[in-house]
């Protein structure tokens, strides 16, 4: 298999922030609209965690994946905006006491401890249905009809279910202060953080209407590089600041959980990485699609800074 070029992070960047742009705006307004019909402390806290600056990858593979397939309308950042959604709850979730105990998030306080626990419990919850109704909106202004919702509705909330999301952060927990194998890391890994990536690359392609082949392909591309992203993200943990990353570093060995890092070696898990955009690329390239923006995310995403 060709050796993937020198990262082109001017290409990513640029997508990244697009994304970044678009998706502050998006849901600032839906921030706002839940402030107002939520109100009070819980009200406040959901625009807290729905405004936090995150770095927009899946929302950036949203956008590449749509283009990639003929789609033309600007009205796919709603459905960037809806996976963006499902993240920041997940990420509401992940930081509480009872999972990974965390009081930084995106250089800020995380939802907890800017409010509390069970304010930032209830957000994550609340949060939920909101994502529905995000995508909702998105395939309403892509002028898709109601069986495109509902397929793309099933994708971005199996993804974040037990078979996806929701079971890897389930088996993430079970597995602290245990050793895990690589072939049980995979599972923790592509359920916890590979299944929405997965997603977005595939609501973009049902946006624009893909089908068959094409949409197979970006299933099998974020399929892996959804893993390569988390094992980029246990090398960071490992050797970064917390500074730099906005979120505590070296948490995995504080918690005890097995890592890519911790099996292969920081330049081990790197190259594992590295492989697995390889492969996620040639799988685009197999299919025909052609996509270099989809290319320049995979390469960011093993080789991004934070
Ligand atoms: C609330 C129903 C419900 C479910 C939540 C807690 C949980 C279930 C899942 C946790 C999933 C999780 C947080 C996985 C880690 C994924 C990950 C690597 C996050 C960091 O992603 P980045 O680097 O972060 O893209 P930014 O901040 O840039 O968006």
């Amino acid at each position: 298999m060709a050796e993937l070029e020198a990262p082109a992070v001017a290409d990513a960047e640029a997508l990244l922030a697009e994304a970044r742009t678009r998706m502050d705006a998006r849901l600032a307004d839906w921030a706002e609209r839940l402030r107002r019909e939520v109100g009070g402390r819980d009200g406040e806290a959901i625009a807290y965690a729905l405004m936090s600056p995150g770095k927009r990858v899946r929302a950036a593979l949203v956008l590449a994946a749509y283009r990639a397939c003929g789609g033309t309308s600007e009205a796919i950042g709603e459905v960037a905006a809806a996976v963006e959604t499902v993240h920041a709850y997940s990420l509401v979730h992940d930081d509480l006491p009872c999972m990974d105990d965390d009081d930084l998030r995106r250089g800020r306080k995380t939802v907890h401890v800017a409010y509390d626990v069970v304010t930032a419990t209830r957000v994550g919850y609340l949060l939920v249905p909101v994502a529905a109704r995000v995508l909702a909106s998105a395939v309403s202004a892509l002028g898709l009809e109601a069986s495109a919702l509902g397929r793309m509705a099933v994708t971005l909330f199996e993804a974040g279910g037990m078979q996806g999301m929701v079971g890897g952060q389930w088996l993430d927990l079970e597995a602290e202060q245990k050793a895990v194998d690589l072939h049980g890391l995979m599972a923790v890994h592509r359920g916890k953080t590979g299944a929405l990536i997965r997603a977005s690359c595939a609501l973009g392609g049902l946006a624009a209407r893909a089908e068959g082949e094409p949409l197979a392909a970006l299933e099998a591309y974020g399929d892996e590089i959804g893993l390569a992203f988390q094992i980029a993200d246990d090398v960071l943990d490992a050797t970064q600041t917390s500074d730099v990353l906005g979120k505590t570093a070296g948490r995995d060995a504080a918690l005890q959980k097995s890592t890519y890092v911790q099996h292969l070696g920081v330049e081990g898990a790197t190259r594992e990485a590295g492989h697995l955009a390889e492969s996620a690329v040639a799988r685009l390239e197999a299919a025909g699609l052609s996509a270099p923006a989809l290319g320049a995310l995979a390469r960011y995403i093993v080789h991004r800074r934070h």
